[in-house]
């Protein structure tokens, strides 16, 4: 899809999300707005995956390390025919649903269950030295939290990747510089990310997340990448697309209330104007 394209469809897709919440009556909302703009650029331009591919060997693999921001896959995965979001709307979060508030591998499209934190890049590294030890053409992508990368499973999984050279994997960090209990920076200091992931071998491409241009361009880049694995720095803003709760900590997992429903839709609603009219 070219870009302006996907920049409306990103606000839709937020009322999505956000109305997946209101009915399942709960949510991740803050990392699912800072984390959909990175789920959109990268299932419809650069995924080779489609609703009847998601068993083809020679798939690309997509895990969703930070399991928590399920409802921006599902917004993703209904828009691109895997999921019916009429559906999800109506049974997230019942009993006895598998649309449950993490990624399920029973639904057409989702690789892996995760929600534990620090999983996604071990088990990426495996799928990626599987496809080379194969000589397939695939691609593995994972997309992590801030807060995640204080697992330690994180750090050798990178160590792994890059000993094995792995260029065939791609690793996102929802850089969004909040965790559940405040920022990054006081809770466990992480700069910069930068050093730390090309002191572990990577190729590091440091861009604003927020940008649907330039995840676009760094996924492309990534792929022309050769000899290491890499990863992009997705410098976000938790809550993007509403000041309600945009780099606020207490909206990790905040249901909105009527009035707030209201004010983040017409927040959406006047973002996406501003992209029509150009
Ligand atoms: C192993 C593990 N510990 C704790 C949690 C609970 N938990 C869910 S979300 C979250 C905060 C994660 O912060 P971050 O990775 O920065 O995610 P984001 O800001 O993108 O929402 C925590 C601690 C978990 N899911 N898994
Ligand atoms: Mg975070």
């Amino acid at each position: 899809m070219n870009l302006h394209e996907l920049e409306l469809k990103s606000w839709d897709l937020r009322r999505d999300v956000v109305d997946i919440i209101m009915a399942g009556g709960g949510g991740h909302i803050g990392g699912d707005m800072s984390v959909l703009n990175t789920l959109l650029v990268l299932y419809k331009n650069h995924l080779r995956i489609t609703p009847e591919t998601t068993a083809d060997p020679n798939r690309d693999r997509f895990v969703l390390s930070k399991g928590h921001a399920v409802e921006a896959l599902y917004a993703v995965l209904a828009d691109c025919g895997f999921l019916d979001l009429n559906d999800i709307k109506a049974r997230f979060s019942k009993f006895g649903s598998p649309y449950i508030g993490h990624p399920n591998n029973k639904l057409n499209g989702i690789e892996m269950n995760s929600g534990s934190l620090g999983h996604g890049l071990p088990v990426c590294v495996g799928m990626a030295l599987a496809g080379k030890m194969d000589k397939k053409d695939y691609r593995v992508y994972t997309v992590m939290g801030d807060g995640e990368l204080a697992e330690g499973s994180v750090w050798e999984g990178a160590m792994a990747a890059s000993n094995y050279k792995l260029d065939n994997l791609c690793a996102v960090v929802d850089r969004n510089r909040l965790q559940i209990s405040g920022c990054t920076e006081d809770v466990m200091k992480q700069d910069s990310q930068e050093q730390r992931w090309a002191a572990f071998g990577w190729n590091v491409i440091s861009v604003d997340g927020d940008s649907i241009e330039a995840m676009d361009a760094a996924f492309t880049a990534a792929k022309h990448h050769k000899g290491q694995p890499t990863v992009i720095i997705a410098n976000t803003t938790k809550g993007y697309g509403s000041a309600l709760m945009e780099n606020k900590a207490d909206w990790h997992h905040h249901l909105p209330n009527e009035e707030e429903y209201k004010q983040i839709l017409a927040d959406f609603a006047a973002r996406k104007e501003v992209v029509q009219n150009g």
